[in-house]
C-alpha cells in the first residue's frame, strides 16, 4: 500500500481529531524514523516529549520484552513485585515520599486534581465542594472535560459544556496576579514550568521560586506540571530545578514510559497522597508491571547526566545557530534545552506550511498554532544529527526567505 492508501483508510474509519503531516510512519530508531516508502526523517517531536530516548531504545526495549514474558497486569486487587519497587525509585529520584501511579498524562492531572481537592477538605478544612485550583491562561494540561473546563483555548474548550466548576484563571508568568487571586478556599496552583502548548511559553527568571512562595504563604499546594518538561526535556531532570522551586505535587508522564508504554503519576509527600483511602481512586492499568518495569528501566537513561548534559549542549547550539540566521522570517527563537520553539511573523510565514518544507526534506516538526514551529528531538541526538537538522532548517528558511 501506498502512503495514500494508508492515508484515505485511516481518514475512512479514523475519527479526524488530527490534522497529521501527509506521512506515514513504520519503524523508529534513535532519532530517526522511516515511512513506508523507506525514506527516512529526522524525529524533532519525539512525540511530544516522549521520545526522550529516542526510539526503540535498547535497554527499555530489552526491559519490556523480558516483562511481556512474565507478567503485564495484575489490577491492583492483588500486589505485583514492581509496583513498590517503581514508586520507592520513583519517590526517591523526585526528592519526595510516595506516588500514585496512571497511564496517561491527562489521568495524572485528574488525580493532583482529585488530591488537592480532597487535601483541602480534609487537612486545609476548606468547606465541602468550594475548593478552588488556581491555574494559568494559555495552560495544556490535557483533553478530559474537567481539563478543557479550565482551558482558554476555545479550539480545546467549546461544545464540551457543561464544564466543571472550581477553577480560576490567571496570567501566566505573573506572582502577583496569582497572589491576588487566592481566597481561603485556594487549595492549589497547578502550572507548567514552561507552556509547552501554547508555544513554549517561558515564564520569566524566578517565576517558580515566587510560586512556591506565594503557596507556601497561602497554604495551597504547588502543583508543577512536567509532563512534558520534566525527565531531562530541559537538560535538568526536572524544568523546576533551573528555578530551584521544588513543588508540593510534581506530575509526569510521557517519557516516564521510555517511549513505549503509557505511565504516568503523580508524586508527593506522604501527608498529601496519603490522603487517599482504598476504593477512592484508581485505573485498570495504573501501576501495572509492565508500566512499571519500563518506566524504571527509561530511568536509568533519564537519570544520565551526559544525557542531561547533551540535551543543554545541543540546545544552545540550536538556539544560537538560529539566531545567528538573522532570518527576517523569525521573530524569536526559545527554549531551554531540547524544548524549544521558533516563531515566525504571522503575515510571513504559516507554520504548517513551514512543517511541510521540513518533511519533503526529511525532518519532522510539527506548528502549534499557526506561526511557531516546536523542535523537539530526543535528548541523545548527536552533534553530527544536529548539525544536518540545523543545516536543512537553514535551507528551508533560505527557500521561504527567496519565495517571499
Ligand atoms: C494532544 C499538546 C503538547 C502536556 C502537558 C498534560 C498532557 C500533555 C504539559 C496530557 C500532553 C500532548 C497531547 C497531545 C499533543 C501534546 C501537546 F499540543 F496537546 F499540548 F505536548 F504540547 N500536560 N500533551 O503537554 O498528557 O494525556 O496526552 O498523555 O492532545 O494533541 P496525555
Amino acid at each position: 500500500m501506498t502512503t495514500r492508501d494508508v492515508i484515505a483508510i485511516e481518514n475512512r474509519y479514523g475519527a479526524h481529531n488530527y490534522h497529521p503531516l501527509p506521512v506515514v510512519l513504520t519503524r523508529g530508531e534513535g532519532v530517526w524514523v522511516w515511512d513506508i516508502e523507506e525514506k527516512r526523517y529526522l524525529d524533532m517531536l519525539s512525540a511530544y516529549s516522549a521520545h526522550n530516548l529516542g526510539h526503540s531504545h535498547p535497554g527499555v526495549l530489552a526491559v519490556a520484552h523480558r516483562q511481556l514474558e512474565r507478567l503485564t497486569l495484575t489490577s491492583r486487587a492483588f500486589h505485583n513485585d514492581l509496583l513498590g519497587l517503581f514508586c520507592h525509585r520513583l519517590a526517591d529520584l523526585c526528592g519526595m515520599e510516595m506516588v500514585l501511579p496512571m497511564n496517561t498524562g491527562a489521568e495524572a492531572v485528574e488525580t493532583a486534581i482529585k488530591t488537592a481537592r480532597k487535601w483541602g477538605y480534609k487537612t486545609k478544612k476548606v468547606e465541602e465542594e468550594k475548593a478552588e485550583i488556581i491555574v494559568c491562561r494559555e495552560n495544556f494540561h490535557g483533553r478530559t472535560t474537567t481539563i478543557v473546563s479550565f482551558s482558554t483555548d476555545p479550539v480545546a474548550r467549546h461544545d464540551f459544556g457543561p464544564y466543571t466548576p472550581g477553577f480560576v484563571v490567571v496570567p501566566y508568568g505573573d506572582p502577583d496576579a496569582l497572589r491576588e487571586a487566592i481566597t481561603p478556599n485556594t487549595v492549589a496552583f497547578l502550572v507548567e514550568p514552561i507552556q509547552g502548548e501554547a508555544g513554549v511559553k517561558m515564564p520569566p527568571d524566578g517565576y517558580l521560586s515566587a510560586v512556591k512562595e506565594i503557596c507556601a504563604a497561602g497554604r495551597l499546594l504547588f502543583m508543577a506540571d512536567e509532563i512534558q518538561t520534566g525527565l531531562g526535556r530541559t537538560g535538568k531532570l526536572f524544568c523546576y530545578e533551573h528555578d530551584d522551586a521544588k513543588p508540593d505535587v510534581l506530575i509526569l508522564g510521557k517519557a516516564l514510559g521510555g517511549g513505549i508504554f503509557p505511565v504516568s503519576a503523580v508524586v508527593s509527600s506522604r501527608n498529601i497522597l496519603g490522603i487517599f483511602q482504598p476504593g477512592e481512586h484508581g485505573s485498570t492499568f495504573g501501576g501495572n508491571p509492565l508500566g512499571c518495569a519500563v518506566a524504571m528501566a527509561a530511568l536509568d537513561s533519564l537519570e544520565d547526566k551526559e544525557l542531561l548534559d547533551n540535551a543543554t549542549r545541543q540546545g544552545e547550539r540550536f538556539r544560537s545557530e538560529l539566531r545567528d540566521l538573522q532570518s527576517p522570517l523569525v521573530s524569536e527563537v526559545r527554549g531551554r534545552g531540547l524544548l524549544n520553539a521558533v516563531e515566525f511573523f504571522p503575515d510571513k510565514v504559516d507554520g504548517r506550511r513551514m512543517c511541510e518544507e521540513l518533511l519533503c526534506k526529511g525532518l519532522l516538526a510539527k506548528e502549534t498554532h499557526r506561526n511557531i514551529v516546536r523542535f523537539a528531538p530526543p535528548l541523545i541526538i548527536s552533534d553530527e544529527e544536529m548539525g544536518w537538522a540545523l543545516s536543512i532548517i537553514g535551507e528551508v528558511l533560505r527557500g521561504a526567505e527567496e519565495n517571499g
